[in-house]
């Protein structure tokens, strides 16, 4: 296999999805058949689903806080340490994943594109999101100090938009031009969630070389120069030269 060359001319995207934490014990969306007890995901994260039934989506939510909290980052999170270290302000991690483990980690330079399940916000007023481990598994819906409006996790919900300034660093990332050569890797993601899924047009409408670690084809993988079929935590650890 060719290998992944991190020399003192490269800078390096990666993109996360929820197959790098899967080692950790951490489930994957499509791998509940998009279902969370028997609930499509949709419908609890969702801003209508919240609307609708905010106490059933608080305890998904309390459920992910538990589940994520007892788990530790793998050898997946581990190599992307490596290479940042190596790389410093030539690398740039966006992640989908809202568990927090690549900072964990010892990752630095993290883009969190849909959010962090230990933030909470306000759905109704513009107080900022704060730091908050807390569960309420029993389905109660916690209320905003500020307003008395429902409090919700501070995450990107499906329909809502990503926050302006994590797409302008990933997209400054990308059109950078300081003479070093652009490569993109992503790792653990169906490709099936926009915008995160059309990265790689953009790495490559910039001319970067474009990698998927996967284990499983993904719905974009023609779109990359490169397919290695694997377990993040297997192949990451030895695919950079
Ligand atoms: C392993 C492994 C191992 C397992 N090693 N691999 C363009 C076209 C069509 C639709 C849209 C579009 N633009 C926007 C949309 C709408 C929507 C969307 O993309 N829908 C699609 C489902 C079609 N996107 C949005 O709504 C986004 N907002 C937006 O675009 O705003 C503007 C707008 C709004 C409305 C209309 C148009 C524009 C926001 C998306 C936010 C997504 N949020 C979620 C849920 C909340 C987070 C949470 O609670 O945690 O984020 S969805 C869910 O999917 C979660 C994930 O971050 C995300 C991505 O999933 P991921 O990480 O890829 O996981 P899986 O499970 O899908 O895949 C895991 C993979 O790993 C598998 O392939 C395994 O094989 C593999 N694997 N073990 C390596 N050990
Ligand atoms: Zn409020």
């Amino acid at each position: 296999m060719e290998p992944l060359v991190l020399d003192s001319r490269t800078r390096l995207l990666v993109l996360t999805g929820a197959g790098v934490s899967a080692e950790s014990g951490v489930p994957t969306f499509r791998g509940m058949n998009g279902l969370w007890e028997n609930h499509p995901v949709e419908a609890v994260a969702s801003p209508e689903g919240f609307q609708a039934d905010p106490a059933l989506v608080w305890r998904f939510y309390s459920q992910r806080r538990s589940g994520a909290s007892s788990v530790m980052p793998n050898p997946g999170h581990e190599a992307l340490v490596r290479w940042e270290q190596h790389l410093g302000d030539r690398f740039l991690l966006a992640t989908q994943n809202v568990d927090g483990l690549h900072s964990r980690a010892g990752s630095q330079r993290v883009v969190d594109m849909h959010g962090n399940l230990f933030r909470t916000k306000c759905a109704d007023c513009r107080r900022e999101p704060f730091d908050d481990t807390s569960v309420h598994p029993s389905g109660t819906v916690p209320k905003c100090d500020h307003c008395g409006g429902r409090l919700r996790p501070d995450i990107v919900w499906f329909g809502e938009m990503l926050a302006p300034s994590d797409l302008t660093r990933i997209g400054e990332f990308i059109t950078r031009k300081n003479g070093t050569r652009l490569v993109f890797l992503a790792a653990g993601t169906s490709g099936a969630v926009w915008p995160a899924a059309g990265l790689v047009d953009e790495v490559r409408a910039a001319r970067g070389d474009t990698w998927l670690i996967n284990f499983e084809s993904a719905a974009n993988t023609e779109r990359f120069h490169h397919f290695v079929q694997g377990r993040s935590g297997e192949v990451l650890p030895t695919l950079a030269k």
